[in-house]
């Protein structure tokens, strides 16, 4: 159903996978361990290929019933294993339903799963391809390829394919210096949307503080250009202002939303749903032309195809295609340039919902879009990259397919913890707050590289935010590029990786295509509409520095690209998340940028900046207030480029504003100083403009 094995072909040009199990179960199931209570067979209903097909059938109790088979015994670290299977299903509701895991085993001790896609009767009462990957990890010897339903019911499983491709030892750094080139004339995309977030801050209590010194203070440095933003149909009208506002500040930073309804209403076709699309149609339209929401540009009826349950609306495809038909109606008749979303399905597994979109419902569909989270790809794959591009590609092309329109890669992230702990479950990110937390922020952006050089229009990492603590208390959402617990606001890695791509990978762009003489140095490239300005990111995938060469053929003579870090040996950190200032300049000399890149890092080179800072803040004042705190008034700066105040505090009315006297960062005029624990503090204020220049104290 989907490419996706280029990917080790790219790591070494010269392998080939080696395929090391072709089973078609024509011969019944010798060699197979059957693990469960049961009924394992063979039967000849309806087989994929041949005359049989394997069956497990379960009558009562689910367990995880398996047919298994070792594949491999002498695995070493780092052997990339895939394996596709066909698999059809009767009787199967829940998930997992049936699906295929690699296990690998040190001896006889499991000591690793890859989970790969799984299926019910919702996507597989006919016949359905799931696919699993795996690296075997440190200490691991043996391969056990395993076709599980964990359900009542029966699965059928045929043309079993298992390959793998023996893992080189990488070296440290690259042979030769890196030669990349950024080639003009090959455009992936003319109008790349941008790279951003989702959106769901709107739905929590928002001080006036945490919006002007956090929530709007960092999407205007951050300035994604894209945003998902979550809604729910039975909003009122409070709620809907509320939202409104959230995206009428993104439309001050140029920011194109995408709108999904978490939560729809399911009513019967005919009437009722006609009104239930009015209604819909009835609140675009208030948010658009009453509120001014005209960034809004993007609406889907249903997060991730879920209508009561998660993603429900699979199995029954026309529905889907039913409601968007009263919605498009509805809004061609309202004239609201608001286009639809199909399919919002996640994850890749699930892709093949989008594909049945373009073949059935293309005149009705805006934009395309789906989602995908790095569940099944370790932190050190380095086979991940391709594969997604892989992904990301053939959704892309399929957008285009008959009518040239665009795919979204409306969510993703890295690998979901999913675990219930004391009753709590933990929906987050499993590498956070661990000393892994700089390679997954890394890995990030290495999917959303891949995304921009497969065609995407744009891209919303999973979250801007955190949910609050208070959200739920049986449920957390922890996936933020900041936290949000009672007042830790507190920047993650992923904060200044992913934000470096959001604010130099800005649409509209035209996004070229890139070509690396090594591939385990990731580039991509955008020129922004407008001003013309290039920005080139390098993902460095080695564990030592490497140079480059990046050409830019054609590129207009500019004094230099500023270079931005993020280095995963030295991750940023700022207590009020202000981005990390450029790593100097590089000057383009014959049409090339020479430099280094540090081991396991993201380097972005821009011309996207201006070196002019704000004018000087005037009229600073602070006066005591009946609480004994300390406010702080300053006079509003004008640049068109104007971003955020810093403010700083000293002993003494000639100290020097630096790093470890800021005291905060706003958007606001005032601040109110609540640690002051001085009798008479003296505070500054600074400007600081969208490239980062702060002015004169
Ligand atoms: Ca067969
Ligand atoms: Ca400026």
């Amino acid at each position: 159903m989907i490419a996706g094995w280029s990917a080790f072909a790219a790591i070494a040009a010269e392998d080939a996978p080696q395929a090391i199990l072709q089973e078609d179960f024509e011969k019944g199931l010798g060699g197979w361990q059957q693990e469960g209570a049961a009924e394992f067979t063979v039967s000849g209903e309806q087989p994929h290929q041949g005359g049989k097909a394997a069956r497990i059938t379960v009558a009562d109790k689910p367990a995880y019933q398996k047919l298994a088979r070792f594949v491999d015994e002498k695995a070493n670290a780092g052997d990339a294993f895939q394996a596709t299977v066909w698999v059809r299903t009767s009787g199967v509701a829940a998930n997992p339903g049936a699906y295929i895991v690699f296990e690998f085993f040190d001896g006889d001790n499991r000591i690793a799963v890859s989970h790969g896609g799984m299926a019910t009767d919702a996507t597989a009462r006919d016949w359905q391809e799931l696919e699993v990957c795996g690296v075997a990890p440190a200490g691991a010897r043996r391969v056990r390829v395993a076709l599980l339903l964990h359900s009542t019911g029966s699965a059928w499983f045929d043309e079993l394919k298992v390959t793998c491709m023996r893992n080189k030892p990488v070296p440290e750094k690259p042979a030769q210096p890196v030669a990349i080139r950024v080639l003009p004339d090959t455009i992936i995309h003319p109008r790349f949307g941008g790279v951003g977030f989702h959106c769901s801050e709107h739905e929590h209590t928002i001080t006036r503080e945490h919006w002007d010194q956090v929530l709007a203070k960092r999407w205007r440095e951050l300035r994604p250009a894209f945003a998902r933003v979550s809604d729910c149909c039975d909003w009122n009208q409070a709620r809907r202002d509320i939202q409104a506002n959230y995206i009428l500040m993104m439309k001050e930073v140029g920011t194109e939303v995408y709108v999904t309804t978490w939560n729809p209403k399911d009513v019967a076709e005919g009437p009722d749903r006609t009104a239930y699309a009015k209604s819909v149609v009835d609140y675009l339209d208030y948010l658009v032309r009453t509120k001014g929401c005209t960034n809004l540009k993007y609406y889907c009826m249903t997060n991730e195809l879920s209508l009561k349950q998660w993603g429900v609306l699979h199995k029954d495809l026309p529905k889907f295609k039913s409601y968007h038909q009263c919605l498009y109606d509805e809004l061609a008749a309202r004239r609201l340039d608001i286009k639809l979303l199909a399919t919002d399905a996640s994850p890749v597994d699930f892709w093949f919902t989008i594909e049945w979109a373009a073949k059935n419902m293309d005149e009705i569909t805006g934009i395309y879009g789906g989602h995908h989270y790095i569940n099944n790809h370790a932190l050190d794959d380095l086979a991940f990259y391709d594969w997604f591009l892989g992904k990301t590609s053939w959704a892309s092309g399929l957008a285009r397919g008959r009518n040239r329109k665009d795919f979204v890669l409306g969510e993703f992230g890295s690998k979901q913890d999913g675990r219930t702990v004391n009753g709590v479950k933990l929906d987050r990110c499993i590498y956070y707050e661990t000393p892994q937390e700089p390679l997954a922020a890394l890995q990030v952006c290495e999917a959303g590289l891949a995304a921009i050089n497969g065609g995407v229009y744009a891209l919303g990492y999973w979250t801007f935010a955190d949910y609050p603590d208070e959200y739920n208390k049986r449920y957390q959402n922890k996936w933020g590029a900041f936290r949000w617990s009672k007042t830790d606001y507190s920047t993650r890695a992923v904060y200044y990786s992913y934000g470096l791509l959001t604010r130099f990978f800005r649409g509209p762009a035209t996004v070229f295509r890139v070509s690396s003489s090594d591939p385990l140095l990731r580039a991509a490239a955008v020129q922004h509409h407008g001003a013309k300005t290039y920005s080139v990111a390098v993902l460095n995938r080695y564990r030592g520095n490497a140079p480059v060469t990046i050409t830019l053929v054609g590129a207009p003579a500019v004094p230099a690209f500023r270079k931005y870090v993020y280095d995963t040996a030295r991750v940023p950190s700022h207590p009020f998340g202000d981005m990390q200032p450029p790593e100097g300049c590089v000057a383009l000399k014959d049409g090339a940028l020479t430099d280094t890149v540090a081991p396991l890092s993201l380097t972005v080179y821009t011309t996207a900046y201006d070196d002019e800072p704000p004018a000087a803040v005037k009229n600073v004042t602070s006066a005591k207030d009946a609480a004994g705190n300390w406010r702080v008034t300053w006079t509003a700066n004008a640049e068109p480029d104007f971003c955020y105040y810093r403010i700083y505090r000293g002993t003494a009315p000639d100290f020097v504003p630096a790093a470890e006297n800021q005291i905060g960062s706003t958007i606001a005029t005032e601040f109110l100083d609540t640690k002051a624990g001085l009798a008479e503090p003296h505070y500054r204020v600074l400007a600081v403009d969208q490239s980062g220049n702060a002015s004169k104290p």
